[in-house]
């Protein structure tokens, strides 16, 4: 018998262990804030919430205060004691055994749904909107979806907030850096810089230097790598943003320095030339996912040599960044063609929610 398709329950939970770094929570917290702004009742169920006091929306005292300014309820691991219409666990993270055990004696199970890592592989497309089935009992069996964020018509498309391109046309760059105290000089260029270790950077800092450049340092890696720079580069050591303002950094900027997963989306969004670093593994692994990205993003020669060069643990020579006539121009156009491919796919909230649709009317 067909049933009819039914609207995801409104109640959700995201569960999310913060493994390393900041792109766990970076990337749940962007997902709850955004299906919140949906009308849904979304808990977050988290066991390091530190980062979230300085993710959150400025102006909020802490973690707590942001997240009911945001409508999202944020509850230490292990979590409720009653399952949600629907769960999402941030790259298999495995919900607790005895949440799992509230889902399974609901008379409707929720829908569940592994929310994987972000990569422009072939794997992606292979592996998303899989189930996975749990054996959670002697005979009973729930079955888990895998969702894959991605670049193409067929993954579940990058987090992007409704009015996000709106916002960045409005943007003022200089406004936003006077709040910083920071302004940049005439003929001065910024850019960012959000990086891992990485043997490169002495040949980055030098590059650069050819140009005036404002070089705006994170907190952390980038922070603890650059302490001097050579004449040219005027160096800022920015606080934690939040996540709003981070993109305002990003915004701001004439080129990113990104790394991971969440920043590299919000460098795309940006529309500014960007190098990318992605998570270094010791089996090199990283370094297909750079290849992957490099073959959907169609970036000129002397960007793919910047990205390898980045990537490459300080193995391969670092590029001039200015090779070609035309500067950074060409860059330039490349990153906003790819921008708008992807602003042609729904995104991912979007996708998710008409997924977990589906599979709550299969359920139903
Ligand atoms: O912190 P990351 O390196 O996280 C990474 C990725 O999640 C990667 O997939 C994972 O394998 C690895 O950790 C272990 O980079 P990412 O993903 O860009 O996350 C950073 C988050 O921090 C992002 O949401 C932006 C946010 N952020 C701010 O909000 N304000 C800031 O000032 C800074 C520096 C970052």
């Amino acid at each position: 018998m067909a049933h009819p398709i039914t609207p995801p329950g409104p109640r959700w939970d995201v569960f999310c262990r913060v493994v390393d770094n900041h792109g766990d929570a970076g990337v749940c917290w962007r997902l709850a804030t955004q299906l919140a702004a949906r009308g849904l009742a979304v808990r977050l169920v988290i066991d390091d919430p530190a980062p979230l006091a300085w993710m959150a929306p400025p102006g909020q005292a802490g973690a707590a205060d942001a997240a009911d300014a945001a409508g999202v309820q944020v509850l230490a691991w292990p979590g409720p004691a009653d399952a949600a219409d629907v769960v999402i666990e941030a790259f298999g993270c495995d919900p607790p055994p005895a949440y799992v055990q509230t889902m399974a004696a609901r008379p409707v199970p929720p829908v569940w749904i592994n929310l994987e890592y972000l990569s422009a592989e072939a794997y992606v497309e292979r592996s998303h909107a899989l189930p996975s089935p749990q054996q959670v009992g002697a005979d009973t069996w729930l079955d888990k979806w895998f969702f894959y964020p991605g670049y193409t018509a067929r993954t579940g498309g990058l987090l992007r907030e409704t009015g996000l391109m709106a916002a960045r046309e409005k943007f003022d760059r200089t406004r936003w850096l006077q709040g910083l105290d920071l302004a940049l000089q005439p003929g001065e260029r910024a850019v960012s810089l959000f990086c891992y270790d990485n043997a490169a950077l002495p040949r980055l800092l030098q590059d650069l230097a050819r140009q005036p450049t404002l070089l705006l340092l994170t907190p952390g890696h980038a922070q603890r790598q650059v302490i001097t720079a050579p004449p040219g580069v005027r160096l800022a050591r920015l606080p934690f943003l939040s996540q709003t303002d981070f993109d305002h950094l990003l915004w701001s900027c004439d080129l990113n320095v990104v790394r991971g997963e969440d920043s590299l989306v919000r460098a795309i969004w940006a529309g500014a030339p960007f190098v990318w670093q992605a998570y270094p593994q010791h089996d090199g692994a990283h370094l297909a996912k750079v290849e992957a990205l490099l073959e959907q993003a169609a970036l000129p020669t002397s960007a793919q040599l910047a990205w390898r060069a980045w990537n490459s643990s300080g193995a391969l020579p670092w590029p001039c960044l200015e090779a070609n006539p035309d500067g950074l121009a060409s860059w330039q156009t490349a990153t906003v063609a790819l921008r708008e491919r992807l602003l042609s796919h729904a995104d991912l909230v979007t996708q998710l929610l008409a997924f977990v649709a589906s599979k709550s009317s299969q359920v139903a």
